[in-house]
């Protein structure tokens, strides 16, 4: 039943784009001088205008309507309240409890997880605080300069991401760094130059099974012992795991094992354990804050109307044009450079929680799901692909994040960056006609046949689409804020979709055949019947290996 409404839902959404398929996004602003009021929402300091967008009152009514009748907010409650909305693998999916300052207990089959959250964090700052003033210090008795965090996927993605957007709350001498690829290249050229007896290693795996993590972890623990022997093997590890015996069978002493849950998925991990070197590098009191950010940002999810929240606009929005309009990508551009792995980590977040093709039942889903997210920061982009942006044949709707406040005072750095981001916008709705193409050509002096031979290649059709996310400064609450708003985007996403957007089968295919081929890649003799292609590449590869 309830798909029968999303195709009609969809189908719906399809009339209104006809509707709106004739009128461009330059003549709706021009009709409305109060569009930007009518289409932006704020929350705090954070303000979304979403008004640089396909849609009118009509459209965006439809939009809410179909979050009503599937029914979003049931399904939000449902999260909250610790159902296993996680249902291929039977799990709550309670991320939410990890940034809950409240009374209130959050309760899974009437259990309260919160006793259990706040131990964790009360041992993440102990630990985190020891680490900076140096109580905690290496075998040799030497202070920890270096903390290599080796994890993989949402072991690694949310941390790295937080600790680089944080940079200007770290100190120079205490460093983070990730280690994720198998490829050996990425450990060595992090251990590279560092001092075994000041580094600190935190293995930070979900499972501690998986393989490039382990593969690492006992890298960095051969690369310790053979300078400072097996026995600094304890002074030098932490562990951030739900499989506590992994870590202690890896020899991780106890008071460094750090624990989280189950109902914890990987890619919403960073605010739990896994957000354990980014307590270290910031501090406990910026983790925190961070925490306290995302713990506002639920509260606002969980508690605006639909028209005024900003996760369900940003959802509605992307539904708009992956169902109606048919685009496959989405561009997320921070005009904010320490926000350059957030297109990385949110392609995790979106992609693994939405490319799904199957419904919550396991039928196929009879619409589009998750678009392609992917990103860099402006003003580099400008100068790569944002050609295809403004005049490729594929319309990209894009997210511009723009902070108001620089931690710098480098004038006129910022000044520039923030006219560069609401030029982009602007242009992108806009567009320049053929007349204004001509007029300024012609103004420029150019002949006739010169000015025929550039016209069409000047021209920019404008009407593309985008949000502004505009904040006050890139700060540990605004962060969690933001981080936050894009998990809950991703959720109202997944409700309209009625798609798990919390298990992550596809990734496990090509983990069991790189298995399987392991050993015909270590020896050639081992050669196995495989399709032509995998048995020429194999056979190619040994050639070269001589
Ligand atoms: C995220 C996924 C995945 C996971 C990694 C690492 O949602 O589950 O990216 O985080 O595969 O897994 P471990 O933490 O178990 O090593």
């Amino acid at each position: 039943m309830s798909n029968k409404i999303r195709k009609a839902a969809f189908e719906d959404l399809k009339q209104h784009r006809k509707r709106l398929s004739g009128t461009t996004m330059r003549e709706l602003f021009a009709h409305d001088p109060e569009r930007f009021t009518t289409y932006s929402a704020r929350f705090g300091d954070i303000l979304l205008d979403y008004s640089k967008n396909r849609i009118d009152s009509q459209s965006m009514a439809a939009l809410f309507d179909l979050a009503r009748a599937v029914d979003v907010e049931g399904r939000r409650d449902d999260m909250w309240s610790g159902k296993p909305i996680n249902v291929t693998e039977r799990r709550s999916v309670l991320h939410m409890a990890l940034r809950h300052f409240g009374e209130a207990p959050v309760l899974i089959d009437g259990a309260d997880v919160m006793p259990a959250v706040r131990d964790v964090l009360v041992r993440i700052k102990g630990f985190s605080n020891d680490v900076r003033d140096g109580a905690i210090r290496g075998a040799t008795g030497e202070q920890f300069t270096d903390v290599v965090n080796i994890g993989i996927g949402g072991s690694d993605l949310g941390p790295a991401m937080v600790t680089l957007a944080l940079a200007p709350y770290t100190r120079p001498n205490l460093r983070a760094h990730y280690v994720s690829n198998v490829d050996g290249a990425h450990i060595h050229d992090t251990l590279k130059g560092l001092d075994p007896a000041k580094t600190l290693f935190i293995v930070a795996s979900k499972t501690f099974t998986t393989d490039e993590t382990m593969t690492n972890a006992h890298t960095a623990r051969a690369w310790l012992a053979k300078s400072l022997g097996e026995e600094a093997v304890n002074d030098h590890f932490a562990a951030v795991s739900t499989n506590i015996e992994g870590c202690q069978s890896f020899g991780i002493r106890e008071d460094r094992i750090f624990g989280f849950w189950d109902w914890v998925g990987g890619r919403y991990s960073v605010w739990s354990a896994i957000g354990l070197p980014v307590a270290i590098a910031v501090g406990y009191e910026n983790f925190e804050a961070f925490l306290r950010g995302a713990g506002e940002m639920d509260q606002h999810f969980l508690t605006a109307p639909l028209e005024q929240n900003l996760p369900v606009i940003m959802g509605l929005m992307g539904v708009w044009y992956r169902n109606a309009w048919g685009f496959a990508t989405h561009a997320v551009l921070p005009y904010d450079q320490r926000l350059s792995r957030f297109p990385a980590y949110l392609q995790q977040q979106d992609m693994e929680s939405n490319g799904k093709s199957v419904t919550l039942n396991g039928k196929d889903v009879g619409w589009e799901t998750g678009p392609v997210i992917w990103g860099e920061p402006g003003t580099n982009g400008q100068h790569a692909f944002y050609q295809l942006i403004h005049q490729g044949t594929s319309v990209v709707p894009c997210d511009f994040l723009l902070a108001a406040n620089p931690h710098e005072d480098l004038s006129p750095h910022h000044a520039k960056l923030v006219a560069n981001c609401l030029a982009q916008s602007e242009a992108l709705m806009l567009g320049k006609t053929e007349d204004e193409v001509l007029t300024e050509l012609k103004g420029a002096g150019l002949s006739k046949d010169e000015i025929k031979a550039l016209l069409s290649h000047k021209v920019f059709p404008g009407n593309r689409p985008s949000n502004t996310i505009l904040y006050s400064r890139l700060d540990p609450e605004t962060l969690g804020k933001l981080v936050a708003l894009y998990e809950h985007k991703v959720f109202v996403q997944g409700a309209i979709w009625n798609v798990n957007s919390y298990d992550q089968w596809g990734v496990e295919l090509g983990k069991q055949l790189a298995k399987a081929l392991l050993s015909e890649v270590e020896s050639a003799e081992t050669a196995q019947a495989h399709d032509s292609s995998t048995q020429g590449l194999l056979a190619h590869f040994h050639s070269l290996k001589g």
